[in-house]
């Protein structure tokens, strides 16, 4: 299993991931330009490459649970194991507890190759347990990259610590350069033992993340920005952050959609504040890829994820469990670089035979319209989910320009178990809602009953591609849809009609 690494990974293997802190994430293309010493920093980062989110896993350690500012969009959870957004953890660790899980689960997921520390709350607002965790794995693992998360507040005082235990990858969430835009976010901030409200400690939290972010680029620490975009507060204002952060040399720009829901019991949530639609999130990433590299596959971990993103294998690493474990990681560290190399030599042939960059279109002499399509997926960059068992489906775009990655939606699993396959057409509802504007879904297998209700929502399922890899796979689809004339007609009317 370990040449061809890369279906599902390791036997079975848990705020945020960033929401203290989401095209790039790197594309390949996008990575190719990028000179050699930077490649080498990006290539197996799953959050900063969108290549290598279909191979490398990440994992974070819920060790920093104060924050120094207060979100509209934030309430600190615990004990919700279901529920996958920033914020939400199951058991906060101590840096011991933490380093242990963290070497168990490495030595487990060999694909596992970036530690990152994200939450709950913000982790340089615990810089004890932050870099007591840091400290310890860059000495006993320094084989996994590590990776940190924060609102930006106090980040110019530990720019150098971090620097120290050479970490690459830091993301500040910045939702605005305007203290009035940002007075509609942040009720306050703490800060020189003071809290200060509205403008005034907006304007403070915008000084101190821009300085930040500049600190990082002189030391050629890889910065990526986080931005959560909330319809009617900072929606218009994101393309403005973008130019900024991009001018003092930010490397991603991660626009993610406000998740914002009564029962999280955030003031966003209690007050009706709506989230965007998936529309709007992808108008408003195009319009910012103008400005630079646009991250369009953030799955607002939790900050106890584990495994690949979208994947959470959290519950096979609760602390009892991960205390019963013998890990040896000398040993760990000899699969993992084996694992790690066939990953690299898998790619490399994948680009020297170039069937990973877009294929080439269908046709240059007419254009067509462009065509969403779903993909269920379990890693590796192929078709190889059954639609039963997909949690979330990646979203494609087919054109005359060729397939480029465009997000993905998350939706319950249709196939609960032996006895709930099938469980409904709610279910089943509910999935068809989240595969709005699609036209095709591409899965290893799907059942006859979810096949008529898919086609009769104007969803065409598509079993004919398994193992295949997504994108070759996505312009096949559209090649055919183009030969059997399809294109021909108005998408939203025959969309429109299916679901009449
Ligand atoms: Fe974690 Fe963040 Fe590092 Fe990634 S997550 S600390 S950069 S290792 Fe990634 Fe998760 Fe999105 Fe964050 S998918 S929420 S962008
Ligand atoms: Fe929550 Fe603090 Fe992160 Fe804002 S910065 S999302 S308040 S933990």
């Amino acid at each position: 299993m370990e040449s061809k690494v890369l279906g599902r990974i390791g036997p079975g293997v848990a705020k945020s991931g960033c929401a203290a802190a989401g095209s790039c994430g790197g594309t390949d293309e996008q990575l190719a330009h990028l000179p050699e010493e930077i490649r080498k920093k990006v290539y197996n980062h799953p959050c900063y490459s969108e290549q290598a989110h279909h191979y490398f896993a990440r994992m974070h350690v819920a060790v920093a649970p104060a924050c120094n500012i207060q979100c509209h969009y934030c309430n600190r959870k615990y004990d919700c194991a279901n529920e996958s957004r920033p914020g939400v953890v199951s058991e906060l660790l101590t840096p011991e507890q933490a380093v242990k899980k963290t070497l168990a689960v490495a030595a487990t997921i060999p694909q596992m190759a970036v530690l990152g520390v994200a939450g709950p709350g913000d982790p340089l607002a615990n810089p004890e347990r932050t870099f007591a965790t840091f400290r310890a794995l860059s000495e006993r693992a320094p084989d996994i990259k590590l990776c940190v998360s924060t609102n930006g507040l106090a980040l110019p005082d530990w720019v150098d610590e971090l620097a120290k235990y050479n970490i690459d990858h830091v993301t500040i969430t910045i939702n605005c350069v305007d203290p009035e835009v940002g007075a509609g976010i942040y009720p306050w901030i703490f800060w020189n033992n003071r809290r200060i409200k509205g403008v005034k400690g907006v304007k403070i939290l915008i000084e101190r993340q821009q300085k930040g972010l500049e600190m990082l680029v002189e030391r050629g620490i890889l910065v990526k920005v986080n931005s959560v975009m909330i319809p009617g507060v900072n929606d218009g204002h994101l393309r403005e952050v973008s130019r900024v952060v991009k001018q003092k040399g930010a490397f991603l720009h991660n626009v993610m959609p406000l998740i914002a829901k009564a029962e999280h019991g955030t003031f966003y949530g209690v007050m009706g504040q709506r989230g965007p639609t998936h529309g709007e999130v992808q108008a408003l990433q195009d319009a910012c890829a103008g400005n630079m590299n646009v991250m369009r596959h953030c799955r607002q971990c939790r900050a106890d994820a584990v495994g690949l993103l979208g994947e959470d294998r959290g519950a096979e690493f609760a602390m009892d469990k991960v205390e019963a474990m013998e890990i040896d990681y000398a040993a760990a560290m000899k699969r993992r670089a084996r694992v790690h190399a066939a990953i690299n030599e898998e790619l490399a042939a994948k680009r020297a035979g170039a069937v990973y960059m877009s294929p080439a279109p269908p046709s240059a002499a007419k254009q067509y319209r462009p065509v969403l399509m779903a993909v269920a997926t379990a890693g590796g960059g192929l078709i190889n989910r059954h639609f039963g068992h997909a949690r979330e489906f990646l979203v494609y775009e087919a054109s005359s320009q060729g397939v480029r990655f465009v997000g993905h939606r998350k939706a319950d699993r249709y196939c609960g178990g032996d006895d709930t396959c099938g469980d409904g057409e709610s279910t089943l509802a509910g999935i068809i809602r989240a595969l709005e504007g699609c036209e095709a879904l591409l899965c290893s297998r799907i059942g006859y009953e979810p096949w008529e209700l898919l086609e009769q929502a104007g969803v065409q399922p598509n079993g004919e591609h398994a193992m295949e890899p997504i994108e070759e796979a996505v312009m096949a689809v559209y090649r055919e849809m183009i030969d059997l004339g399809k294109l021909d007609a108005d998408p939203g009317a025959m969309q429109s009609k299916a679901r009449a």
